[in-house]
């Protein structure tokens, strides 16, 4: 693992500027917003900030010398040890940059692999963020590899610096495959385990979203879980799932996940591939939104792109508007539409979650069947069936054999049994106060 120093916090300058041929949906000061708490999140100290405004980048150091001035004396100024730019750089940009400010400069992708990098605790996010941080380093050794050949005219004289850079650039590969094959082998454990669950018939709903939407907070709900929500970006970076508590629910599997971020870097995407896999086998996505976020749209957008990339955009879903106390709307059920599969919530103030849980249960199951039903004495065979599937919640028997039970269960499962002679849905209370 590439260390990420904790200790005291490095001084740093953040820079971004508004390039007109490379400009997105979102506003610049809500691009500015959310940079300024990826920089938090990594945790540096921020002695400056500078914005400005540029036609497209440039290809030697991306900046324009005159912001390239300004920052210089910014971060003498301020002893800055640190410079972090909210674009995506070349490697090359990164090393001139570099030159004229005399301290480390990070680019977007640099910074949050560091926020990855410090976050990741379990062995397999450990290993994910390793590869991704590998990966970013061999395409700039490489680079930094073929342009030192370039200065030398071609010619094949072996100086120090190149064997030592070819040195590395084999050592890192081979730790690439090392990781690889370790996380292939604990991608295929977890394979096995989502075999059993579907042999069990559990129903796997996935909570994904943009970064800091409330994802974990409403998963703790759902499960009564204590997972580490905060509002930071990237607070979870490990999936964790967990069954739910709620019983009207029967057998439900909740899934929280890594949130989602725009241009998130594609070595990122890529190590965490085996992660996101698993988002494949939902029956169903939640996908929560903070509807208090002026740019909700923007990032509801981007999550949708990620899904499509990932595969799995077709998955049905529910969208969770999220932090609805902050826009002071009290009105959650009426807003909620269930039919259209919106729902409107606090998961912090633990409102609007019936709602979300008959949206839930009517994706999943076309609604639930709370209630009795009687069997023919001759059915023994269905009760254990029932049995197994654990949705029996009382059962009694009549004095001739008749078996009066009192299920939970989805109703598109109980549709296979209605149709059988002897099996019949009671429409009482208590099928024995007549
Ligand atoms: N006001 C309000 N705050 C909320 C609500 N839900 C979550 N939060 C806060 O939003 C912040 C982020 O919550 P998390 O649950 O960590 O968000 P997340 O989507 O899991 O974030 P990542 O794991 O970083 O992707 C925390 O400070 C929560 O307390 C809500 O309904 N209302
Ligand atoms: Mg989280």
């Amino acid at each position: 693992m590439i260390e990420v120093p904790v200790s005291t916090p490095q001084k740093a300058i953040i820079v971004q500027i508004e390039v007109t041929s490379l400009q997105k949906d979102q506003s610049a000061i809500n691009a500015f917003a959310e940079f300024k708490d990826l920089s938090r999140s990594s945790g540096v100290e921020i002695l400056g900030e500078i914005s400005g405004k540029q036609d497209a980048p440039l290809a030697s150091h991306f900046l324009k010398k005159g912001k390239i001035e300004e920052i210089k004396r910014s971060v003498e100024e301020t002893c800055a040890e640190i410079v972090i730019i909210n674009h995506t750089l070349s490697p090359s940009q990164e090393r001139n940059l570099e030159n004229e400010f005399n301290v480390r400069v990070v680019d977007r992708t640099g910074l949050i692999l560091d926020i990855f990098a410090s976050r990741a605790s379990s062995h397999i996010g450990k290993l994910q963020v390793e590869l991704a941080q590998l990966t970013h380093l061999s395409t700039r050794l490489i680079r930094a590899w073929t342009h030192l050949e370039r200065q030398k005219g071609g010619i094949g004289l072996r100086g120090p610096g190149e064997t030592q850079l070819e040195t590395d650039k084999r050592l890192i590969n081979n730790r690439i495959k090392t990781i690889k094959a370790r996380l292939d082998k604990s991608h295929k454990q977890k394979k096995i385990n989502q075999y059993s669950r579907m042999k069990s018939r559990n129903k796997l709903v996935a909570l994904v979203g943009y970064t800091n939407a409330g994802k974990t907070t409403l998963f703790n709900r759902l499960t009564d879980n204590k997972q580490y929500a905060a509002d930071k970006l990237f607070a979870t970076l490990d999936s964790v799932t967990r069954k739910n508590i709620d019983p009207e629910l029967s057998s439900i599997l909740f899934s929280d996940t890594v949130g989602f971020i725009s241009d998130l870097p594609t070595h990122l995407i890529e190590s965490f591939k085996g992660t996101l896999d698993e988002l494949k086998s939902a029956d169903l996505l939640l996908h929560v939104v903070d509807i208090s976020d002026p740019d909700y749209r923007f990032k509801v957008s981007q999550v949708d792109i990620l899904l499509d990339e990932l595969g799995i955009s077709k998955i049905p879903q529910i969208r969770i508007n999220n932090k609805s106390d902050i826009k002071n709307y009290d009105d959650y059920e009426s807003r909620s539409d269930i039919e259209s599969r919106q729902v409107w919530i606090s998961a912090e103030k633990n409102k609007g979650l019936d709602q979300l849980r008959e949206s839930i249960s009517n994706t999943l199951f076309e609604g639930i069947y709370r209630g009795w039903i009687s069997l023919d004495a001759k059915l023994g065979n269905i009760r254990s069936k029932l049995y197994s599937m654990g949705c029996i919640l009382e059962e009694k028997i009549s004095d001739i054999g008749t078996m009066y039970i009192f299920i939970n269960m989805g109703n598109d499962e109980l549709k296979r049994f209605t149709d059988m002679e002897g099996f019949n849905l009671i429409d009482e209370d208590d099928p024995f106060i007549q």
